[in-house]
């Protein structure tokens, strides 16, 4: 290796090798470093975001160190490696999960202790890296999390967005937007690799050629040329030495600018090209579960997907192996249908740049990829026009054409008397214009494809995917129900209750072990340990309480029930819903004697997410819940009965504060319509009770605590087509109840009616298409019964004990295994 040191300095590169710090001492003296040498500044001008970013330099010392051994020693290993491409990466803030996962957590707390600084005031000045929109990055954060801690080599590929998700305020009521600038103060957390730059190409065309071999190949020329620059994240496993990598793209102009424009004084224009280029990295689109197909985001798929294969292949090709070895010694695991052109672009660099028969390289290809879907929501499915894609990626499009013929021919093999099947599985859908169906191009050029909880999965086979499953097999389809990590879901947002089951299990064991919590089932009927619980749950309320009190200046007890939905605003997962029943209990409690009003359970409903900025709809529901919330939070008759709260700018580190505190959490989706969920898996495991439908892990998560410890309403995945079918060309009346809600808000009482004229047409009026009034009963009817049950205290609390301690199966440690084992064929990396 050329750029390797000499055998005779070695022994003096390994003399003088960085250590990791070991105790209070060795870190003190490196915080003090870099305060001094890396921030410049002294401890006369040393305040808490310069403490933060001294301490996580010198954290992050210590992870590069690990991160160096680590690949290091997988490179010498040589074993076959896992990439999980996404788009999204919803990590959230590093420097509490760094210290847990490497074990410093009471060394740094105790060591800026003696400096003058509390450590909850450091880890407040780390802005959220905000990388997704909701579930599907949170998932992608939480599975490398999972990767490190359970020692397998996995690398997670992304972009690194100079804007996150946007940050939400609310201004009279409405969501606004403002841009999240997360690296404003430099971030201590990546490692820029200037050095790995890759040059990726747009637009131009192709040209065909006769070849050495004589043989006619199309090759891909001309067009636009960015560079793609690699930042490292390390990714610390929990409780062992693994730290793997998390490489994101950043895009940068091949030439600084056009000297030409440059020295004939045109200095505006010669500038240009290089800020178009920045723009591709520049900004997370803020769609979740939604497809706008803008060619921006195009281009972000193409230059992310190809930086990363290019670094795949190069770093395969050190190996010298032969081609066909390519699947033995990589994996690659797409994350919806955002990275799938890695399927065409794996072709492209086999058949034309590296000269391998079609045949060869499409068994290579098939054999690496796997596809997750997250969605059947048919707004979310990705389809680019072809005019669109043809002038962006030609090459590609004609690869797409190839990839298509052959698997049409084998279908009309197979299918002869089928007219209709070829146009029905054709990659091309011929609308005009005509589009490129992405999650057919994935299932087609992937060997496993799965769904993110059972039902979902499921779902695809017999809705969206249903012709597949008749050409491939079953086989090729699976589950892997979703899970995530006990480290953040639990230890770190909730150490008291850690420590609480700690002192049952015997260890923190748990945390690498979920299913261990089986172990505080026998003291659910404890009285000493469910009063401990109580007490947790009540000081975790009481820090919601002050946030809540901080943000919205809102008064709330923690003796009330503390009802929460928090996730992002989309019909489907029916937050209008929610408030409409809201407006119910206020409607019900209004008209109470005060004899009545006595055994009224208090309730504090707490909403938070964000809506897509141009979702009209979802910013409605907003505006709605905040309009009640003004109405009620302030009627004297209502007093502490009824709070209502909207919590701005819901993010990874709010969600760290609300799951501890919820006593019912709301997941209420109209059946068959989320995928699997996995704020619901947040919720129980940190003690408080689900309010839900039959619906995507809902129903997993009900097998493993038991029906009588969840509040399961509403109809059926398998009775709502009927239902829609029903309300569309019937005239079924709309529930009596949601009735009187919709004459309150037609009468003005939540303010200007009009503002919720088309919220209110879109549960009426023959539509309902997410049957908001046909489940309308059966949620009042759960919330009736919520309110009894939350009376009884100590059976409250004993039924999120037993909840708890069966939540084992949804760590995220499991379904990475479940995907090692059966999609990826990898094998941790021993000691
Ligand atoms: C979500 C699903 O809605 C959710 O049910 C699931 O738990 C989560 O993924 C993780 O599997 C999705 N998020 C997105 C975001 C985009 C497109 C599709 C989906 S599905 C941009």
């Amino acid at each position: 290796f050329e750029a390797s040191i000499p055998a005779a300095s070695r022994d003096l590169w390994q003399q003088f090798g960085v250590t990791e710090f070991q105790d209070k001492e060795a870190f003190q003296k490196e915080f003090i470093r870099h305060v001094e040498t890396t921030l410049a500044r002294s401890m006369y001008n040393c305040d808490d975001l310069a403490a933060y970013l001294a301490a996580s330099q010198a954290i992050r010392d210590r992870l590069i160190v690990a991160w160096n051994k680590t690949q290091q020693k997988h490179t010498t290993k040589d074993q076959k490696r896992v990439y999980y491409l996404s788009l999204e990466f919803l990590m959230g803030r590093a420097m509490d999960n760094a210290m847990l996962n490497a074990g410093v957590k009471d060394i740094t707390k105790t060591g800026v202790d003696d400096l003058g600084f509390k450590i909850e005031d450091l880890l407040e000045q780390e802005p959220d890296a905000a990388l997704g929109n909701g579930g599907l990055g949170r998932l992608a954060a939480c599975f490398v999390d999972s990767i490190a801690s359970t020692n397998y080599p996995g690398w997670g590929y992304g972009l690194r967005y100079q804007y996150g998700i946007f940050k939400q305020r609310i201004v009279d009521g409405y969501q606004v937007e403002s841009p999240d600038y997360w690296l404003a103060f430099s971030n201590p957390w990546e490692i820029p690799r200037y050095e790995i730059a890759i040059d990726v190409m747009f637009y131009g065309y192709t040209r065909k050629y006769t070849n050495d071999q004589g043989k006619t190949v199309s090759i891909w020329e001309g067009g636009e040329q960015v560079q793609a620059i690699a930042y490292d994240v390390p990714v610390p496993g929990y409780d062992t030495e693994t730290t793997n990598n998390l490489r994101l793209w950043a895009s940068k102009p091949t030439r600084e600018f056009d000297f030409e424009k440059f020295n004939s004084g045109d200095y505006e224009s010669s500038v240009r090209e290089s800020q178009k280029a920045e723009t591709i990295s520049a900004v997370l689109y803020p769609n979740d579960n939604f497809y706008s197909g803008k060619e921006l985001r195009l281009k972000q798929q193409y230059f992310w997907v190809a930086a990363s294969l290019n670094d795949i292949v190069r770093r395969f090709k050190k190996t010298h192996r032969p081609w066909s070895d390519f699947s033995d010694q990589i994996a690659i695991q797409l994350n919806d249908t955002h990275p799938t052109i890695a399927i065409v672009e794996l072709q492209r660099i086999l058949v034309d740049m590296e000269g391998l028969e079609w045949d060869a390289a499409w068994e290579i290809v098939t054999s690496t990829f796997g596809y997750t879907n997250h969605t059947v929501l048919p707004e979310a499915l990705e389809k680019w026009p072809v005019p669109l894609f043809g002038n962006l990626l030609p090459r590609h499009l004609e690869i797409i054409y190839n990839i298509n013929l052959f698997f049409l021919q084998k279908v009309e093999k197979m299918f002869p008397k089928d007219r209709d099947m070829l146009a029905r599985v054709s990659i091309i859908e011929e609308s005009s214009p005509q589009q490129v169906r992405m999650a057919y191009l994935a299932i087609i050029g992937s060997h496993k494809v799965n769904g993110v909880a059972e039902l979902h999965s499921d779902l695809i086979k017999t809705t969206i995917f249903k012709d597949f499953v008749a050409i491939y097999g079953t086989d090729k389809f699976m589950n892997v129900t979703n899970g995530i990590t006990p480290r953040r879901w639990l230890h770190q947002a909730n150490p008291k209750l850690s420590e609480l089951i700690a002192s049952k299990v015997g260890s923190y064991s748990f945390l690498k072990d979920l299913t261990l919590l089986k172990k505080v089932e026998p003291f659910a009927k404890d009285p000493e340990f469910i009063e401990k619980w109580a007490d947790i749950k009540k000081f975790n309320k009481a820090r919601l309480a002050a946030l809540i009190k901080k943000n919205n200046g809102i008064d709330v007890s923690v003796d009330a029930l503390f009802d929460v939905q928090v996730k992002r605003i989309h019909e489907y997962k029916r937050q209008q819903m929610n408030i409409f029943s809201v407006i119910h209990r206020y409607l019900t409690i209004k008209a109470m004697s005060a004899e009545e009003k006595k055994d009224v359970t208090p309730r504090v409903c707490i909403f938070g997410g964000k809506s897509a900025p141009g979702y009209y709809m979802a910013k409605t529901i907003i505006k709605l819940i905040n309009s009640v919330s003004e109405v009620v939070n302030k009627d004297a008759d209502i007093g502490d009965l009824l709070k209502v709260v909207f919590i701005a700018d819901y993010n990874v580190s709010k969600a760290e504060i609300i799951c501890p505190a919820s006593d019912i959490s709301q997941h209420i989706s109209t059946a068959g319509t989320e995928a699997s969920g996995t704020s619901n898996m947040k919720f129980v495991l940190n003690g408080g009770l689900i309010l839900g439908t039959v619906d995507g892990a809902n129903i997993e998560i009900t097998r493993e605590i038991g029906e009588e410890n969840i509040f399961l309403f509403g109809h059926l995945a398998e009775s709502v087509d009927d239902l829609r079918h029903q309300r569309r060309f019937n005239d079924v009346p709309i529930n009596p109840d949601l009735q009187k809600v919709i004459d309150a808000i037609e009468g003005g009482m939540f303010g200007d009616k009009d503002i919720y004229g088309s919220l209110i047409y879109s549960v009426t009026g023959n539509r309902d298409y997410y049957l908001v009034s046909d489940d309308f009963q059966s949620y009042l009817d759960a919330q009736k019964l919520v309110d009894k049950d939350f009376k009884d205290k100590t059976t409250w609390v004993s039924r999120c004990i037993t909840a708890v301690a069966n939540m084992g199966f949804f760590s995220s440690d499991r379904a990475i295994n479940e995907y090692a084992e059966s999609i990826w064929n990898i094998e941790p990396v021993a000691k």
